[in-house]
């Protein structure tokens, strides 16, 4: 496997800090074997954990306003793929890129699957991309794609939706997210129920192309573009299409997409016990679609929502296998530092609820002793698992201190003197 990061400077730096991550990973041991938890069982799991990045997350991001870009910008998905391959070399926890098509669409898709295999990077879900409208397209998506009034326009959206099926097949991908900004912006713009049924024939196409081991993600949001209505807006509609198309269909859950304050564990729940989890698009918000990097505002809300999929796994639950993907907009960070300390944070999220005692949970909400249910969640919540991340991490041949690393290589720099900046700034989210 191809490391971008030199591996002496990534031993080098490990090195020096060694001594002090053994001492505090020595004394969380011993206050986890008081309460009978083996912390090399921990970090194990920990170093088994994976989320994956999003391609179009590697460029810096932007609003309606405008975008900022940062130097060494990556030009295509070869670049990406490299600032990729970085992350994982630093963190050791993010193997599997998410494409976005046609952002990333080449001419030569095996020849794209061999670049990334030559960096250790797979493929996760691929994203079809029916919200803006290509070069020479024939029919606009401005009122719609896979819902809009225009057989013409649906069957183009369909087509693509199929296209990205076969690209994704290449890759070794084995799951297409389909999230369409389709909605209206007036009472009475669009009659619901009839753009709903055109969503679920468009939909049943799209479903019926997929091959057999292949899944279906339907994500939902609340609004935008669309800001008066949202053909699928909650997880309600959502799992409703999963349920009528089939098996195959399930509904992801991307954070931000949610009202303020939705308690979003329990939708987690929900799409856990019917089966119907497909995965997350991480991030934080504290107002709309923000977009903002995983944990970086309510770390507590996404240690519940891993509560729940750590409860999942410890009850064995039937159809439970969650794809967990970033889903983030760096307009003020290096991308590379960001979906770092986002994948730790998912990271995070994940090894602290695998520390809650469950059978006493159990116990206490069998028992409606509601404050000690509450204070055993916090419990494992306020430890400070860092020492087994790291830990992890160096296990995996990463870096201790990843930004340190990163940083310390000069990556970024030597980025901008290869990729010469397009000086092209503009708007928009990439
Ligand atoms: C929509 C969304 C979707 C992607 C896009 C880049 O807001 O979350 O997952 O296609 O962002
Ligand atoms: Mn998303």
């Amino acid at each position: 496997m191809k490391t971008l990061i030199n591996e002496s400077l990534v031993a080098e730096q490990n090195q020096s800090l060694m001594p002090a991550l053994q001492e505090d990973y020595d004394h969380l041991g011993a206050k986890l074997q008081r309460s009978g938890i083996d912390i090399e069982a921990v970090t194990q799991q920990a170093a088994k954990f994976q989320v994956a990045v999003p391609s179009w997350g590697t460029g810096t991001g932007g609003t309606r306003f405008a975008r900022f870009p940062g130097i060494g910008e990556p030009r295509n998905i070869f670049e990406k793929l490299e600032d990729c391959s970085v992350i994982n070399q630093m963190v050791r926890c993010t193997e599997k890129v998410s494409p976005h098509f046609p952002w990333d669409k080449v001419s030569d898709f095996t020849e794209l699957k061999g670049f990334a295999d030559d960096l250790g990077l797979g493929f996760d879900a691929v994203n079809s991309n029916t919200f803006q409208d290509q070069p020479g397209q024939e029919h606009s998506y401005k009122y719609g794609s896979l819902t809009n009034t225009c057989p013409q326009t649906r069957e183009q959206a369909v087509a693509h939706n199929i296209e990205c099926i076969e690209w994704g097949k290449t890759l070794g991908s084995t799951a297409l997210t389909v999230w369409i900004g389709d909605g209206s912006n007036f009472a009475g713009q669009s009659h619901f129920q009839r753009q709903l049924e055109r969503y679920l024939d468009s939909a049943k196409e799209v479903y019926n192309a997929l091959p057999d081991d292949w899944s279906m993600f339907i994500e939902h949001k609340m609004f935008e573009p669309a800001f008066y209505s949202t053909v699928i807006q909650d997880w309600g509609t959502n799992v409703l299409c999963a349920m009528e198309l089939g098996e195959k269909a399930k509904s992801l859950v991307d954070l931000g997409h949610h009202a303020p304050n939705v308690n979003i564990e329990m939708i987690v729940s929900r799409l856990i016990q019917f089966q119907k989890l497909a995965g997350f698009h991480f991030n934080d918000s504290k107002y709309g679609d923000d977009d903002l990097d995983s944990g970086s505002l309510h770390p507590f809300q996404q240690f519940l929502i891993f509560n729940e999929l750590v409860d999942a796994e410890h009850r064995n639950q039937p159809g439970f296998n969650p794809a967990y993907m970033l889903d983030q907009s760096h307009n003020v960070t290096d991308p590379i530092e960001s979906l770092m300390n986002s994948a730790e944070e998912v990271q995070r999220s994940y090894v602290k609820a695998l520390l809650v005692d469950r059978d006493a949970l159990y116990g206490f909400q069998d028992s409606n002793d509601a404050i000690m249910a509450a204070n055993t969640l916090k419990a494992a919540f306020n430890l400070d698992v860092a020492p087994i991340l790291a830990m992890a991490r160096v296990r995996n041949g990463g870096a201790i201190a990843p930004i340190a690393t990163y940083r310390e290589s000069g990556y970024r720099a030597a980025a901008g003197v290869k990729r010469p900046s397009s000086g092209h700034s503009g708007s928009g989210i990439v």
